[in-house]
């Protein structure tokens, strides 16, 4: 799979490529990441890319012109593949979207910075928006480096096992999250390992998993209801 990052700040991406899944990853030619600078297709002495919006307001949008001719620059490169722009009105990131997003052979993410993009890049584009959740950002790339993360993940080969993409929280047909796990030592300030993981009994040991998937899950639903609190046990 190949990904183009376009955006202001080229920079912030260098130890996020380099990173050890994904660093392996492109070492390994599982996928192909690049990093194109927005303003490279910038005209004028001040290579200019964003200005004031019209009708006012505050803040600054992206000019369609550099960042139009920045994304039909990498799409001459191949073919044209998804363009997405990552913008906080998107549609949500889930799981469900990335494992779409990992079946294509290309994606073309463009990261926004200011206030936000002319409305024209989208037109132009027949661009799709993501955003990764509802908060705001400074701009797109860290939410790109979170597209490309969970995407990057579950291309064939990336994880060392094939299995444990779908053991993942929020995978499978049911969406659970994951429940507690252990390892060494048996017991930990007086906190000892559930007796079932002991138990060499697999058939036990998968339903118990099974029921406290669905209780983290039941149980994170409502905590997302109430508000965010240190818990006292
Ligand atoms: Cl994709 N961009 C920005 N600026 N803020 C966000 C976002 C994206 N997703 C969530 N918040």
């Amino acid at each position: 799979m190949r990904i183009d990052i376009l955006t202001l700040f080229p920079g912030m991406f260098t130890g996020f490529l380099e990173g050890s899944l994904l660093g392996a990853a492109r070492a390994a030619g599982l996928v192909d990441v690049r990093v194109r600078d927005i303003r490279e297709f910038a005209e004028g002495p001040h290579r200019q890319v964003d200005d004031r919006p019209y009708g006012g307001g505050p803040g600054m949008l992206l000019m369609p012109g550099p960042v139009v001719d920045c994304v039909e620059a990498v799409q001459a490169e191949a073919d044209a593949g998804r363009v997405v722009m990552l913008t906080p009105g998107g549609r949500r990131l889930d799981q469900a979207l990335v494992e779409q997003l990992a079946k294509f052979e290309r994606i073309v993410l463009v990261c926004g910075r200011y206030e936000g993009f002319d409305a024209r890049i989208r037109e132009t584009l027949d661009a799709d928006e993501i955003s990764i959740g509802d908060y705001v950002l400074s701009g797109g790339e860290v939410a790109a480096m979170v597209i490309v993360d969970a995407v990057a993940r579950l291309l064939p080969g990336v994880l060392g096992h094939e299995a444990s993409a779908d053991q993942d929280s929020f995978s499978g047909a049911d969406r659970l999250v994951e429940g507690p796990q252990y390892t060494r030592p048996r017991e930990f300030r007086g906190l000892a390992v559930p007796e079932v993981l002991l138990s060499g009994d697999h058939g036990r040991i998968a339903r118990w998993r099974r029921e406290q998937s669905v209780a983290a899950t039941s149980r994170r639903e409502s905590a997302s209801q109430t508000p965010f609190q240190r818990s006292t046990s």
